[in-house]
């Protein structure tokens, strides 16, 4: 399923054959534009980018490395092929065929779950618009553009499907997406964790560590849908989505590498020592974690919702790998312990499966941010650091669901408040830690060359030397 490029939006839905779609799309794609000189990675006008563009949406089409310029980054419409034999795999509709076109009665749902998916991706490119300002090498401002770009294009996927299926209301939709401002008082982001600052290298490479991974299990569960041009447009964002993870999990190592070296070398632990020798200590990294990861669980909604129950029942949005769980995938007589405070301690009761979707999917999420967690731990282990980075209780720093609001400690007691406050600046950053962090951003732009708080990365990109001249500046 090649790409075709020769059209003004490149796509492989046949766009050229469809008209009014077609200059519907192309009447937003200046607005778009414009966003993005507006939005986009400041002052990146000009520069020549090492990007991986899509040629294709099979393995193959993954592999075409080219230097282009920012602003001319080709973003397009591509969709995962389609299974003609597809049925829905779960709800109410188990079993029938997967639907081509949007069903009148779950039209609202649908168009609000595809707005707040569309909605994250432009926001997080305008939460990262300053970050190569301060780039710790060429390698690393590289991979922040190509997710920028990546992010760019996960927004027309959603506005296309807008577009497509959703008519005036879809338009309005698509226009909307281009309003919103992220961190705005008055026309915010939908998702609170999009309207957060992410103001330093560090909050990035957790934010893609922990926030893209709500991404990678927020589509999985929409890669599920009966609705099938979205299961197919999710399944494709998905494989781009792999890489911003990379970019967290390998960010943060190389901040362990670097400045477990320096204990190492210097024989100190000593946060201030460390701070002044220009490396990030090991206790802000964590409370960097528990802010990147309790803002991120919140993304997943309550643990009782309605909403959620709704989505299951009638086909739209899945439980990760529905066709590998072995249930009746209906879930009408389940249930599913969800967290709760009984007689002033975090306890869990038993909730119908329905509602409690949400929470699975953010225990599902927990599991896999375990993983990367002890490949992090693994770093410090084999340089001889004793310190360990933990993922804090769930129900640490919560704003959505049962446990918002209540003061539970990293390690699950819940508190009062004083309690609280005596050792909140131990457990999130603050702004001494910001400041510091913030102190140590410089901009490093000679091939090669790293910042002193970063350790190089393993290897380069698509083969080429950690030296290669990642971007040139125009
Ligand atoms: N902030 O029934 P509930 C990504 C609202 S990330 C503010 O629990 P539901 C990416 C909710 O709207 C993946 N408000 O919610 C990553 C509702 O409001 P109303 C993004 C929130 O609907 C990095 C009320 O609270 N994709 O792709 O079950 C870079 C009650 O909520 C929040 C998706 O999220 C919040 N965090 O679940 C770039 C998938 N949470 O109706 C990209 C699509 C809830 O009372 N979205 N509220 O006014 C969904 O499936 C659902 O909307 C959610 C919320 C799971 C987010």
């Amino acid at each position: 399923m090649d790409i075709n490029y020769h059209d003004k939006i490149p796509n492989n839905v046949g766009l050229a054959d469809d008209k009014s779609l077609q200059r519907a799309l192309e009447r937003w794609q200046p607005g778009f534009r414009g966003w993005w000189t507006e939005m986009g990675p400041d002052a990146s006008r000009g520069y020549d980018v090492y990007l991986r563009t899509a040629t294709g949406v099979d393995r193959d089409g993954w592999a075409h490395f080219d230097y282009v310029k920012m602003p001319d980054y080709r973003w397009g419409i591509f969709l995962n092929p389609a299974d003609p034999g597809r049925t829905i795999g779960f709800g109410d509709h188990r079993g029938e065929p997967a639907w081509q076109d949007v069903p009148g009665e779950y039209r609202s749902n649908l168009r609000r779950i595809i707005v707040t998916q569309g909605d994250t991706e432009p926001a997080s490119v305008e939460q990262q618009r300053r970050l190569g300002l301060a780039c710790p090498s060429l390698y690393d401002l590289r991979n922040l553009f190509q997710i920028n770009v990546e992010e760019g294009r996960h927004l027309w996927a959603m506005v296309y499907l807008l577009h497509r299926y959703f008519g005036r209301d879809g338009r309005e939709e698509a226009e909307a997406l281009l309003e919103r401002r992220s961190g705005d008082r008055d026309n915010p982001r939908l998702l609170a964790a999009f309207n957060e600052a992410t103001p330093d290298w560090l909050s990035f490479f957790m934010f893609t560590f922990f926030t893209d991974r709500d991404g990678k299990f927020q589509l999985s569960a929409l890669a599920e849908s009966g609705f099938d041009p979205l299961a197919r447009t999710t399944r494709f964002m998905l494989t781009e989505e792999a890489h911003h993870m990379y970019v967290g999990v390998t960010g943060i190592t190389r901040i362990l590498q670097r400045t477990s070296e320096v204990m190492a070398s210097e024989r100190t632990d000593d946060p201030a020592r460390l701070r002044g020798l220009g490396v990030i200590d090991l206790p802000t990294v964590q409370r960097y974690l528990n802010f990147h990861f309790s803002v991120t669980l919140d993304l997943f909604g309550s643990d009782l919702s309605s909403n959620a129950a709704t989505f299951y029942t009638t086909g739209l949005k899945g439980r990760i790998d529905e066709s590998r769980i072995d249930d009746d995938h209906r879930l009408k007589d389940a249930s599913y312990p969800v967290p709760a405070v009984v007689d002033g301690k975090l306890a869990q009761n038993e909730a119908p499966a329905l509602n409690a979707l949400n929470e699975k999917l953010r225990d599902d999420y927990i599991q896999d941010t375990l993983a990367g967690v002890a490949r992090w731990n693994r770093i410090l282990q084999k340089n001889g650091v004793d310190f360990r980075l933990t993922l804090p209780h769930k129900g640490f720093n919560r704003r959505i669901g049962s446990l918002a609001g209540l003061a539970i400690s990293p390690d699950g007691r819940v508190l009062d408040r004083q309690e609280w406050d005596a050792h909140a600046a131990e457990w999130l950053p603050g702004a001494e830690d910001r400041a510091f962090v913030q102190s140590l951003m410089g901009r490093v732009v000679e091939p090669g060359k790293f910042a002193n708080w970063i350790a190089p990365p393993e290897r380069g990109i698509n083969g080429q030397p950690v030296s290669f001249e990642y971007v040139r500046f125009g």
